[in-house]
């Protein structure tokens, strides 16, 4: 994406997009990487032929990931969050420290893919001499210096959730070689310059600037926030449901209720709960698409799924079972058997049943979140692919009794350039005031409960 920001302007430019799926290898399910990393160079080679002007890089990617390196050599093909493998590593780490003791520490919501579940696991660990998550990866190939950017380091489990620091102490006990973290950097902090060869690849030299490199701190910055009566959704893949804070919420009930604090832009705590998105829909229309062997128009298959009347079916949209790929239809239909409800009998009644169950789990996160914060919420803010679905904006007004407003879409790369031109001393400085730059250009569409 190529984005301008001015005074009055925030705008995107698509340049490319290209498909990012899980591979399975022969131990375990793995990112390529490489065909990743080749595809950014190629799109920052376009991005720059198309405006000579660009003057900066950010990178943000989901959470979690990382590659293990070796006197700069990549050692191999990151793991996919997705792979079983992380639940060994789970039962290991909570008989070491259990998980009430962790909370207090790095304050993190339970989720059997935090990355140090995956390195207690992780063989290669012991060979590797540093490990990067997915962005920093990536800011490392194009710069040559490694870092750990704060936002994105704080969902691997071993930051504090206080200090914002390396808890190094966690890591021993855990025996994750604390040596292979790097240094943290914030948002807005430069981490380098493309190396010369890349710079000539990709027509112009560059700096890389660190932004909120997980995706959904990225995400939450361009959230138009008006109010902090205001919930917010990051709905793509995953829908992040939650409210911005400036305090930890480190209690007994927000740890029983699974809610996380992620670190912010800025300090902020994001207090959110992960309830399993569009993952759910997009897997189901993949499966349905293999039986096919044709594409199915999502629109239409939308549309079809708003006329459905009568009983909709619901299931727990953050059942386990629906977390792996797969035959996802097959396990949304034994979700729905094990709890004694029919199994709708055509694809559009099937789709409705999925968008309304994300849309019962996010009204319910965001009561929780109501809750646990102590905040009345007047108002949920839906960001990300899913706000272009009217059908789930729709569904989670009605089903929260709350207006959603919904949009922008790119909320997640508007966030990374605010930060970016922040920086650059081409945005206003404060979180509030980029808010109010994104309401401005990128005006919500709003869905009154019905
Ligand atoms: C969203 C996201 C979530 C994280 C999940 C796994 O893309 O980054 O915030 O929990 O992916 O990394």
């Amino acid at each position: 994406m190529i984005g301008r920001v001015g005074p009055d302007t925030l705008d995107l430019e698509l340049v490319t997009r290209f498909p990012n799926g899980p591979v399975e290898l022969e131990d375990g399910l793995h990112w390529d990487f490489d065909a990743l990393y080749g595809h950014i160079i190629v799109g920052l080679a376009e991005a720059v032929r198309r405006e000579p002007a660009i003057e900066s890089i950010g990178i943000d990617s989901w959470a979690v990931d990382y590659g293990l390196l070796r006197d700069g050599e990549l050692l191999a093909q990151p793991f996919h969050y997705r792979d079983d493998r992380t639940e060994r590593g789970v039962a290991k780490v909570h008989e070491i420290t259990p998980f009430a003791e962790l909370y207090q520490r790095n304050g993190l919501q339970f989720l059997p893919f935090n990355t140090l579940y995956q390195y207690r696991v992780d063989e290669r660990l012991a060979d590797a001499d540093t490990s990067l998550l997915i962005p920093d990866l990536i800011a490392y190939l194009l710069t040559g210096i490694s870092v750990a950017e704060r936002t994105n380091a704080s969902t691997t489990g071993l930051l504090g959730v206080r200090s914002g620091e390396w808890d190094a102490e966690l890591a021993d006990r855990l025996e994750i070689p604390s040596t292979a973290l790097p240094a943290l950097v914030d948002p807005g902090s430069v981490i380098g310059m493309l190396r010369p060869e890349l710079a000539a690849r990709i027509g112009k030299d560059l700096p890389i600037i660190a932004v909120g490199s997980h995706d959904t701190a990225s995400a939450v910055v361009a959230v138009p926030l008006s109010s902090p009566n205001s919930a917010y959704i990051s709905c793509g893949t995953w829908g992040l449901v939650g409210v911005e804070l400036t305090e930890p919420v480190l209690t007994d009930a927000a740890r029983e209720a699974n809610f996380t604090h992620e670190l912010g832009v800025d300090g902020r705590y994001r207090f959110l709960h992960n309830v399993t998105g569009l993952w759910l829909l997009s897997e189901t229309v993949r499966t349905w698409e293999s039986e096919d062997g044709a594409v199915i128009d999502l629109p239409e298959l939308l549309d079809a799924a708003s006329t459905v009347t009568g009983d909709i079916a619901l299931f727990d949209a953050n059942d386990a079972s629906l977390s792996a790929p797969g035959d996802m239809p097959a396990r949304i239909a034994a979700v729905l058997r094990a709890d004694g409800s029919e199994v709708p009998d055509s694809r559009a009644a099937f789709a409705r049943t999925i968008v309304e169950s994300i849309a019962v789990a996010f009204a319910t996160a965001v009561q929780t979140a109501a809750d646990l914060s102590g905040r009345r919420l007047d108002s949920i803010h839906l960001v990300g692919g899913g706000s272009l679905n009217r059908l789930l904006c729709q569904a989670t007004a009605d089903r929260s009794g709350l207006p959603v407003l919904a949009g922008p879409v790119e909320a997640t790369a508007l966030g990374n350039v605010l930060v970016q031109a922040r920086a650059l001393g081409a945005a206003p400085a404060t979180l509030e005031e980029l808010r109010a730059l994104v309401a401005r250009t990128h005006g919500p569409v709003r869905f009154d409960p019905r």
